[in-house]
Protein backbone atom coordinates (compact mmCIF):
# COMPACT_ATOMS: atom_id res chain seq x y z
CA UNK A 1 0.00 0.00 0.00
CA UNK A 2 1.69 3.39 -0.50
CA UNK A 3 1.91 5.81 1.94
CA UNK A 4 3.32 8.77 0.60
CA UNK A 5 1.90 12.02 0.70
CA UNK A 6 -1.48 11.96 -1.92
CA UNK A 7 -1.42 14.14 -4.73
CA UNK A 8 -5.42 13.64 -5.51
CA UNK A 9 -8.21 12.88 -2.91
CA UNK A 10 -11.81 12.87 -3.26
CA UNK A 11 -14.21 12.71 0.16
CA UNK A 12 -17.32 11.62 0.41
CA UNK A 13 -18.97 12.71 3.35
CA UNK A 14 -23.05 11.48 4.52
CA UNK A 15 -25.35 12.27 7.52
CA UNK A 16 -22.43 11.06 10.10
CA UNK A 17 -20.32 14.42 9.80
CA UNK A 18 -23.26 16.37 10.45
CA UNK A 19 -24.59 14.43 13.19
CA UNK A 20 -22.57 16.38 16.06
CA UNK A 21 -24.37 19.62 14.41
CA UNK A 22 -27.82 18.51 15.51
CA UNK A 23 -28.90 17.05 11.99
CA UNK A 24 -30.63 13.38 12.40
CA UNK A 25 -28.78 10.79 10.68
CA UNK A 26 -30.82 8.18 8.61
CA UNK A 27 -30.32 4.67 9.56
CA UNK A 28 -28.92 5.19 13.37
CA UNK A 29 -31.31 3.88 16.28
CA UNK A 30 -33.08 6.94 16.11
CA UNK A 31 -32.36 8.23 12.71
CA UNK A 32 -34.75 9.97 10.02
CA UNK A 33 -36.11 6.23 8.54
CA UNK A 34 -37.02 5.22 11.90
CA UNK A 35 -39.60 7.37 12.32
CA UNK A 36 -40.86 7.78 8.62
CA UNK A 37 -41.25 5.66 5.71
CA UNK A 38 -38.70 6.73 3.08
CA UNK A 39 -41.18 5.05 0.60
CA UNK A 40 -43.87 7.96 1.04
CA UNK A 41 -41.10 10.93 2.16
CA UNK A 42 -38.12 10.20 -0.67
CA UNK A 43 -39.48 8.58 -3.66
CA UNK A 44 -40.98 10.66 -6.71
CA UNK A 45 -44.25 7.72 -6.30
CA UNK A 46 -44.58 9.25 -2.46
CA UNK A 47 -44.64 12.69 -3.87
CA UNK A 48 -47.28 12.28 -6.17
CA UNK A 49 -49.28 10.32 -3.72
CA UNK A 50 -49.49 12.71 -0.92
CA UNK A 51 -47.19 16.26 -1.66
CA UNK A 52 -48.50 17.51 1.36
CA UNK A 53 -47.06 15.14 3.38
CA UNK A 54 -43.53 15.31 2.19
CA UNK A 55 -43.80 19.21 1.80
CA UNK A 56 -44.40 19.03 5.71
CA UNK A 57 -41.33 16.70 6.04
CA UNK A 58 -39.31 18.59 3.79
CA UNK A 59 -40.39 22.29 5.47
CA UNK A 60 -39.62 21.07 9.23
CA UNK A 61 -36.25 20.22 8.18
CA UNK A 62 -35.23 22.98 6.23
CA UNK A 63 -36.60 24.92 9.09
CA UNK A 64 -34.45 23.11 11.24
CA UNK A 65 -31.15 24.25 9.53
CA UNK A 66 -31.64 27.65 10.82
CA UNK A 67 -30.81 26.64 14.16
CA UNK A 68 -27.44 24.37 13.27
CA UNK A 69 -23.80 25.21 13.00
CA UNK A 70 -20.71 23.78 11.68
CA UNK A 71 -18.72 21.63 13.54
CA UNK A 72 -14.92 20.80 13.39
CA UNK A 73 -14.85 18.11 11.05
CA UNK A 74 -16.55 20.55 8.62
CA UNK A 75 -14.13 23.05 9.32
CA UNK A 76 -11.24 20.75 8.76
CA UNK A 77 -12.09 19.21 5.48
CA UNK A 78 -12.95 23.41 4.28
CA UNK A 79 -9.02 24.02 5.70
CA UNK A 80 -7.75 20.86 3.65
CA UNK A 81 -9.05 22.26 0.32
CA UNK A 82 -7.80 25.74 0.94
CA UNK A 83 -4.10 23.84 2.49
CA UNK A 84 -3.77 20.83 0.16
CA UNK A 85 -1.58 21.55 -2.70
CA UNK A 86 -2.96 18.82 -4.92
CA UNK A 87 -6.39 17.68 -6.66
CA UNK A 88 -9.36 17.79 -4.32
CA UNK A 89 -12.81 17.05 -4.58
CA UNK A 90 -15.73 17.19 -1.46
CA UNK A 91 -18.60 15.09 -2.91
CA UNK A 92 -21.38 15.33 0.05
CA UNK A 93 -24.55 13.23 0.05
CA UNK A 94 -26.33 15.67 2.71
CA UNK A 95 -28.66 18.69 1.94
CA UNK A 96 -27.50 20.53 4.53
CA UNK A 97 -25.43 23.51 4.26
CA UNK A 98 -22.80 23.14 6.71
CA UNK A 99 -19.88 22.42 4.76
CA UNK A 100 -20.69 25.37 3.10
CA UNK A 101 -20.89 27.05 5.87
CA UNK A 102 -17.18 26.19 7.37
CA UNK A 103 -15.98 27.56 4.43
CA UNK A 104 -15.75 24.87 1.41
CA UNK A 105 -16.12 26.19 -1.82
CA UNK A 106 -15.55 23.63 -5.13
CA UNK A 107 -18.00 20.84 -3.07
CA UNK A 108 -20.71 18.44 -4.89
CA UNK A 109 -23.88 18.01 -3.07
CA UNK A 110 -24.70 15.10 -5.01
CA UNK A 111 -28.33 14.25 -3.39
CA UNK A 112 -29.01 17.80 -4.10
CA UNK A 113 -29.37 21.24 -1.54
CA UNK A 114 -32.14 20.99 1.09
CA UNK A 115 -32.33 25.25 0.34
CA UNK A 116 -33.14 25.11 -3.39
CA UNK A 117 -36.57 24.47 -4.80
CA UNK A 118 -36.78 22.54 -8.01
CA UNK A 119 -39.40 23.06 -10.38
CA UNK A 120 -40.96 19.78 -12.33
CA UNK A 121 -42.50 21.54 -14.62
CA UNK A 122 -40.06 23.93 -16.05
CA UNK A 123 -36.57 22.57 -14.04
CA UNK A 124 -36.09 25.71 -12.57
CA UNK A 125 -33.54 25.76 -9.49
CA UNK A 126 -32.99 27.78 -7.16
CA UNK A 127 -32.46 29.12 -3.25
CA UNK A 128 -35.98 28.91 -1.50
CA UNK A 129 -35.84 29.56 2.92
CA UNK A 130 -39.23 29.07 3.59
CA UNK A 131 -42.12 26.96 3.27
CA UNK A 132 -43.24 24.90 0.23
CA UNK A 133 -46.71 24.20 -0.62
CA UNK A 134 -48.53 22.59 -3.34
CA UNK A 135 -49.83 26.34 -4.07
CA UNK A 136 -46.89 27.57 -4.24
CA UNK A 137 -46.05 29.11 -8.11
CA UNK A 138 -42.72 28.75 -9.73
CA UNK A 139 -40.95 32.31 -9.87
CA UNK A 140 -39.72 31.15 -13.66
CA UNK A 141 -43.19 29.53 -15.46
CA UNK A 142 -45.37 30.12 -13.09
CA UNK A 143 -47.23 27.03 -12.92
CA UNK A 144 -48.57 25.84 -9.57
CA UNK A 145 -48.41 22.37 -8.16
CA UNK A 146 -44.85 21.56 -9.41
CA UNK A 147 -42.47 22.30 -7.13
CA UNK A 148 -40.79 20.57 -5.05
CA UNK A 149 -37.66 20.43 -2.85
CA UNK A 150 -34.18 19.45 -4.82
CA UNK A 151 -33.18 16.98 -3.51
CA UNK A 152 -32.35 13.70 -5.28
CA UNK A 153 -35.36 10.79 -4.16
CA UNK A 154 -34.63 6.80 -4.28
CA UNK A 155 -35.02 6.07 -8.23
CA UNK A 156 -33.59 9.58 -9.52
CA UNK A 157 -30.18 10.15 -10.79
CA UNK A 158 -27.54 12.15 -7.99
CA UNK A 159 -25.88 15.16 -9.34
CA UNK A 160 -22.96 15.54 -11.40
CA UNK A 161 -22.21 11.94 -11.44
CA UNK A 162 -19.45 12.37 -14.55
CA UNK A 163 -17.54 15.00 -13.00
CA UNK A 164 -17.54 12.73 -9.66
CA UNK A 165 -16.47 9.51 -11.68
CA UNK A 166 -13.53 11.43 -13.43
CA UNK A 167 -12.78 12.64 -10.23
CA UNK A 168 -12.32 8.86 -8.19
CA UNK A 169 -10.66 7.39 -11.63
CA UNK A 170 -8.09 9.69 -11.44
CA UNK A 171 -8.00 10.02 -7.32
CA UNK A 172 -4.76 8.17 -5.22
CA UNK A 173 -7.12 8.63 -1.86
CA UNK A 174 -10.16 8.03 -1.36
CA UNK A 175 -12.12 8.67 2.36
CA UNK A 176 -16.15 7.85 3.47
CA UNK A 177 -16.49 9.78 6.33
CA UNK A 178 -19.66 9.42 8.27
CA UNK A 179 -21.63 7.49 5.89
CA UNK A 180 -23.36 3.75 6.45
CA UNK A 181 -22.36 3.23 2.46
CA UNK A 182 -25.54 1.52 2.26
CA UNK A 183 -26.69 3.76 -1.11
CA UNK A 184 -25.88 3.80 -4.27
CA UNK A 185 -24.65 4.80 -6.77
CA UNK A 186 -22.32 6.49 -3.23
CA UNK A 187 -21.56 3.18 -1.80
CA UNK A 188 -20.23 1.87 -4.97
CA UNK A 189 -17.42 5.28 -5.40
CA UNK A 190 -15.33 2.85 -3.02
CA UNK A 191 -14.59 0.46 -5.52
CA UNK A 192 -14.32 2.96 -8.21
CA UNK A 193 -11.29 4.42 -6.50
CA UNK A 194 -10.03 0.91 -5.71
CA UNK A 195 -10.11 -0.03 -9.41
CA UNK A 196 -8.23 3.21 -9.79
CA UNK A 197 -5.49 1.96 -7.41
CA UNK A 198 -5.98 4.24 -4.90
CA UNK A 199 -5.93 3.86 -1.16
CA UNK A 200 -9.17 3.94 0.81
CA UNK A 201 -10.37 5.23 4.19
CA UNK A 202 -13.30 5.04 6.39
CA UNK A 203 -13.53 7.72 9.00
CA UNK A 204 -16.68 6.67 10.98
CA UNK A 205 -18.51 6.64 14.32
CA UNK A 206 -18.09 2.99 14.25
CA UNK A 207 -17.48 0.01 11.47
CA UNK A 208 -20.02 -0.12 8.31
CA UNK A 209 -20.68 -3.31 6.91
CA UNK A 210 -18.30 -2.18 4.62
CA UNK A 211 -15.38 -1.09 6.26
CA UNK A 212 -13.45 -4.54 5.23
CA UNK A 213 -13.45 -3.01 1.69
CA UNK A 214 -11.24 -0.12 2.89
CA UNK A 215 -7.85 -0.38 2.79
CA UNK A 216 -7.26 1.61 5.94
CA UNK A 217 -10.61 2.81 8.69
CA UNK A 218 -10.21 5.13 11.46
CA UNK A 219 -13.58 4.90 14.11
CA UNK A 220 -15.13 8.08 16.72
CA UNK A 221 -16.97 10.81 16.71
CA UNK A 222 -16.13 13.06 13.27
CA UNK A 223 -15.36 15.78 15.42
CA UNK A 224 -12.77 14.07 16.86
CA UNK A 225 -10.90 11.95 13.92
CA UNK A 226 -11.38 13.94 11.14
CA UNK A 227 -9.86 17.28 12.25
CA UNK A 228 -6.95 14.68 13.15
CA UNK A 229 -6.86 13.12 9.73
CA UNK A 230 -6.06 16.62 8.59
CA UNK A 231 -3.81 17.49 10.55
CA UNK A 232 -1.93 14.26 9.44
CA UNK A 233 -2.02 14.89 5.56
CA UNK A 234 -1.00 18.35 5.61
CA UNK A 235 2.08 17.78 7.66
CA UNK A 236 3.17 14.50 5.79
C1 LIG B 1 -21.06 9.18 12.69
C2 LIG B 1 -21.42 10.01 13.74
C3 LIG B 1 -20.43 10.85 14.23
C4 LIG B 1 -23.14 8.86 13.25
N1 LIG B 1 -19.20 10.82 13.69
N2 LIG B 1 -19.83 9.18 12.18
C5 LIG B 1 -30.49 -2.59 -4.91
C6 LIG B 1 -29.13 -2.66 -5.05
C7 LIG B 1 -28.38 -1.53 -5.39
C8 LIG B 1 -29.00 -0.31 -5.57
C9 LIG B 1 -30.37 -0.24 -5.42
C10 LIG B 1 -31.11 -1.36 -5.10
N3 LIG B 1 -32.41 -0.99 -5.03
C11 LIG B 1 -32.50 0.33 -5.27
C12 LIG B 1 -31.26 0.80 -5.51
C13 LIG B 1 -30.88 2.20 -5.82
C14 LIG B 1 -31.03 3.10 -4.60
C15 LIG B 1 -30.29 2.47 -3.42
O1 LIG B 1 -29.10 2.58 -3.27
N4 LIG B 1 -31.01 1.81 -2.52
C16 LIG B 1 -30.35 1.14 -1.40
C17 LIG B 1 -31.01 1.55 -0.10
C18 LIG B 1 -30.31 -0.33 -1.67
N5 LIG B 1 -30.40 4.36 -4.95
C19 LIG B 1 -31.05 5.29 -5.63
O2 LIG B 1 -32.21 5.18 -5.94
C20 LIG B 1 -30.23 6.51 -6.01
N6 LIG B 1 -30.33 6.75 -7.39
C21 LIG B 1 -29.87 5.88 -8.30
O3 LIG B 1 -29.43 4.77 -8.01
O4 LIG B 1 -29.89 6.38 -9.56
C22 LIG B 1 -29.72 5.49 -10.63
C23 LIG B 1 -31.09 5.15 -11.07
C24 LIG B 1 -31.87 6.15 -11.57
C25 LIG B 1 -33.12 5.84 -12.02
C26 LIG B 1 -33.58 4.55 -11.91
C27 LIG B 1 -32.79 3.56 -11.36
C28 LIG B 1 -31.54 3.86 -10.94
C29 LIG B 1 -30.74 7.75 -5.31
C30 LIG B 1 -30.51 7.68 -3.85
C31 LIG B 1 -31.07 8.92 -3.17
C32 LIG B 1 -30.89 8.88 -1.67
N7 LIG B 1 -31.62 9.92 -1.09
C33 LIG B 1 -31.53 10.12 0.34
C34 LIG B 1 -32.57 11.17 0.74
C35 LIG B 1 -32.13 12.55 0.25
C36 LIG B 1 -33.04 13.62 0.70
C37 LIG B 1 -33.25 13.63 2.20
O5 LIG B 1 -32.30 13.92 2.96
O6 LIG B 1 -34.37 13.40 2.62
O7 LIG B 1 -30.21 10.55 0.71
S1 LIG B 1 -31.74 8.63 1.31
C38 LIG B 1 -30.57 9.05 2.54
O8 LIG B 1 -29.49 8.08 2.54
C39 LIG B 1 -29.98 10.39 2.12
C40 LIG B 1 -28.52 10.17 2.40
O9 LIG B 1 -27.74 11.07 1.65
C41 LIG B 1 -28.31 8.73 2.03
C42 LIG B 1 -27.08 8.12 2.66
O10 LIG B 1 -27.19 8.07 4.05
P1 LIG B 1 -25.89 8.32 4.94
O11 LIG B 1 -25.41 9.70 4.77
O12 LIG B 1 -24.92 7.25 4.71
O13 LIG B 1 -26.52 8.23 6.42
P2 LIG B 1 -26.74 6.95 7.35
O14 LIG B 1 -27.68 7.36 8.42
O15 LIG B 1 -27.07 5.77 6.58
O16 LIG B 1 -25.30 6.70 7.98
C43 LIG B 1 -24.73 7.63 8.91
C44 LIG B 1 -23.37 7.10 9.35
O17 LIG B 1 -22.77 8.06 10.18
C45 LIG B 1 -23.47 5.79 10.17
O18 LIG B 1 -22.51 4.85 9.66
C46 LIG B 1 -23.09 6.22 11.57
O19 LIG B 1 -22.34 5.23 12.29
C47 LIG B 1 -22.21 7.41 11.30
N8 LIG B 1 -22.19 8.40 12.38
N9 LIG B 1 -22.75 9.72 14.07
C48 LIG B 1 -18.97 9.95 12.66
N10 LIG B 1 -20.69 11.67 15.29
Amino acid sequence: MNKSRPSSIVVLTGAGISAESGVDTFRDKDGIWSKVDFREVATPEGFAADPHKVHAFYNQRRAGLKGIEPNAAHFALARLERAFGGAFLLVTQNIDHLHERAGSQGLIHMHGELANALCGNCGDRRQWEGDLSTDSPCPACHANGYLRPDVVWFGEMPYQMERIYAALAGCDLFVAIGTSGTVYPAAGFIEEARAAGARTLELNLEPTEGTNRFSDAIHGKATEIVPEWVERVLVD
